[in-house]
């Protein structure tokens, strides 16, 4: 059997040499290692022998077909490389055409957005942090001075977790906006404190073409001795001219959020229409653009900052809402659905 086996390399190995043609190594493949091979047959063979032919034929047999294999891969690879050579020569081949261009991709609006806003605050001395998307009910409210069952909580439609506590609370959700990160931020750190948190905020919301159930928001404050409104309306000034340009004049009126002492709302003079009235600020001349006022004291005492040391300013602002002032986008909806005509102005 080992001089059969050792015909049958010699035959194969001598065939090989002169293949140069992917059709004909695959009729030798067939031919020397195919189902119905000779190799094929004798270790199919095996079987029938006695545990000592069994054992010396096997191994042979075994080590001939890994042989025959590896020899085939070379082959292999010499067959296409004298191919490609071959082309060249009768001209088929053009190597000097140019490639396929690669398909560039973009950053998502939102990314630029958000990178743009990150960029105006970090050149104003704000460092950048992040937070958890799952939170406490206790950052998202307890400690930002809205406890349970206070009717503020209203204004932020939550998305609990399944997970109960004994007695029937459900203690994490998805945080409603960024301002828990004013707690964490102020409990691992002393004053002075200057950040922004860009992130993702989650709302129980019917979406429409303003309210998305997944949005972003930017976080900001600051919090030092002899921190006034004057600095948060000097900031937040800088940054509307910066962001939407030079002319810009803003509004700051009355708002109320439980965990800033005043609270304020803020608005740029619409950009379309210089502040005359016109379909993009619903004919007002103002544009809303974010949420803002002092921290409040309880907030201060909480992370044990003494209020008559320490003041401080926080605001939050909605991403995709300042994308849509900035580039006229008439539904926040686009944003997400992921359709390649819109996403590609950007
Ligand atoms: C807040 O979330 C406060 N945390 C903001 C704040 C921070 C006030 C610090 C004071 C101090 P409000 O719910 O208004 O506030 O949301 C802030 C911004 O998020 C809004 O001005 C708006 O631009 C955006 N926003 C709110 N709801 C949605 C929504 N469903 N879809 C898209 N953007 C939204």
């Amino acid at each position: 059997m080992k001089a059969k086996l050792e015909e049958l390399r010699a035959k194969a190995i001598n065939e090989l040499d002169s293949i140069d043609s992917p059709s004909d190594l695959e009729a030798w493949r067939i031919r020397y290692l195919g189902r119905k091979s000779a190799l094929t047959e004798i270790l199919r063979r095996l079987a029938n022998l006695s545990l000592e032919e069994k054992r010396a034929t096997g191994a042979a047999a075994n080590e001939l077909r890994a042989f025959l294999e590896k020899a085939l891969a070379l082959k292999k690879e010499a067959v296409s490389e004298s191919e490609i050579a071959r082309s060249i020569e009768r001209g088929r081949l053009d190597v000097t055409l140019p490639g396929y261009p690669p398909t560039l991709g973009r950053l998502h609006p939102t990314t630029q957005m958000l990178r743009q806003i990150c960029d105006i605050f970090t050149t104003m001395g704000f460092g950048v942090v992040e937070g958890p998307d799952v939170e406490w009910d206790y950052y998202n409210f307890e400690a930002l001075n809205i406890p349970q069952d206070h009717p503020a909580r209203d204004m932020w439609d939550t998305l609990w977790m399944d997970s109960e506590t004994a007695d029937g609370q459900r203690p994490m959700l998805l945080r409603t906006h960024t301002s828990p990160m004013q707690i964490r931020v102020m409990e691992s750190r002393r004053p002075p404190v200057r950040v922004i948190v860009p992130g993702k905020v989650y709302r129980y919301e019917a979406t429409d073409a303003t309210h998305e159930s997944m949005f972003y928001q930017i976080e900001g404050f600051a919090v030092d001795r002899n921190i006034t409104l004057a600095d948060l309306k000097g900031t937040l000034f800088e940054f509307a001219k910066r962001l939407f340009g030079e002319e810009r004049t803003v509004r700051f009126r009355c708002d109320y959020f439980p965990f800033v002492e005043p609270g304020v709302e803020m608005a740029i003079d619409c950009f379309l229409c210089n502040g005359g009235g016109c379909q993009l600020c619903s004919g007002s001349g103002w544009i809303e653009i974010l949420g803002a006022g002092m921290v409040h004291p309880e907030v201060l005492r909480r992370v044990n900052y003494d209020p008559e040391v320490y003041t401080g300013f926080a605001f939050g602002l909605g991403v995709e809402r300042m994308l849509m002032l900035k580039h006229g986008i008439d539904d926040i909806r686009l944003f997400y659905s992921n359709d390649l005509r819109f996403l590609r102005q950007f």
